[in-house]
């Protein structure tokens, strides 16, 4: 969304939408959405495309001499909240990702109550940052990579529960990489099945596009076949993944073989689907461990939201 003044809105053309309604309208042709009317100060766009349209939008309107503000201001968006606190729990809930996310933003604010603070002046310095609530408002990527034909596709297929990506008994049939939304028990992630990838594939675009999306990864899955006697992910794969970043060694096409090199888990996803619970776990505690979420120390949610508010 985009806060903006509302005289300089007017001036532009939109006429100011009364305060709490919400009214459609063409965003410089650039996209539809709507504006919501705060009061006759303050109106908020909101697109239906993301970061990049927001970005055109913004640029727009400073150009045509409207000023838009750098980061939204919750407590004048939801004014019916009751102290600041909890207005920025009313923005994280709207832009929350995750299910998980929910309840632990509404357990969260509960615990700032409880500790007397009531803005974010009195919170600073007293609860605690965190990368795994970020990853619930924000979907992390997750990257799934191995060798071609040993069942990526598959499993994301059996994760969504429909058919997203391409299967086939044929080498290389993801020629491309799918970013799919996937609920792996609560916690959002955008998943990216790519090109299988070996030793022998000498095709720079599909090495290219798995390795850009590697380097770009919060988790990486080794995909492991069940014969694979070294279980060793291509060097060019492998030199691209952060320091920080968590892989998962999965043993795949479990029904075929025991995997000889050792892996963390292992999964089939032919009809009868065998260990995709057991992953779904273990992924979930690998981007959002449980001894985070249940630490009773509060986060300070709006750090995730607007790091420079
Ligand atoms: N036995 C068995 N076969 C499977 C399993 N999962 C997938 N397959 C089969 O393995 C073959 C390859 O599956 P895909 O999911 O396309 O494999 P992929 O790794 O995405 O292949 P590329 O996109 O070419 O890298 C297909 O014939 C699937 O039916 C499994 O758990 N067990
Ligand atoms: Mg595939």
């Amino acid at each position: 969304m985009i806060q903006v003044q509302g005289d300089g809105l007017d001036r532009l053309g939109f006429p100011l939408v009364p305060m709490g309604q919400i009214k459609r309208a063409d965003l410089f042709g650039i996209d539809d959405g709507v504006i919501y009317g705060v009061d006759t100060h303050t109106q908020i766009l909101m697109p239906h495309g993301g970061v990049a349209i927001l970005r055109r939008i913004s640029e727009e309107l400073s150009g045509r001499g409207c000023p838009v503000r750098d980061s939204v201001r919750p407590h004048e968006v939801y004014p019916e909240a009751t102290n600041e606190i909890e207005a920025w729990c009313m923005h994280a809930l709207s832009v929350m990702a995750s299910p998980l996310g929910v309840d632990v933003l509404l357990d969260h604010t509960a615990r700032w109550f409880d500790m007397g603070c009531a803005s974010r002046n009195e919170a600073n310095g007293r609860g605690r940052s965190s990368v795994a609530l970020n990853r619930l408002i924000n979907p992390p990527t997750v990257v799934a990579v191995g060798r071609a034909n040993i069942g990526k596709s598959s499993l994301l297929n059996t994760l969504v529960g429909q058919r997203v990506a391409l299967v086939a008994d044929v080498v290389g049939t993801t020629r491309d990489h799918v970013g799919v939304p996937v609920n792996l028990g609560g916690v959002v992630v955008r998943w990216i099945d790519t090109p299988g990838v070996d030793e022998r594939v000498e095709d720079a675009d599909e090495i290219e596009i798995a390795a850009r999306v590697v380097a770009n990864a919060d988790l990486v899955i080794h995909c492991i076949d069940a014969d694979d006697e070294r279980g060793v992910l291509d060097s060019r794969l492998s030199a691209e993944i952060r320091d920080q970043v968590s892989v998962v060694r999965l043993g795949m096409r479990s029904d075929l073989g025991h995997h000889p090199c050792g892996v963390d888990v292992r999964v089939c996803t032919g009809q009868v689907a065998e260990g995709v619970g057991d992953l779904v776990a273990l992924l979930r505690d690998q981007l959002v461990p449980s001894d985070e979420i249940d630490d009773p120390c509060p986060w300070r949610f709006w750090e995730s939201l607007a790091p420079e508010a």
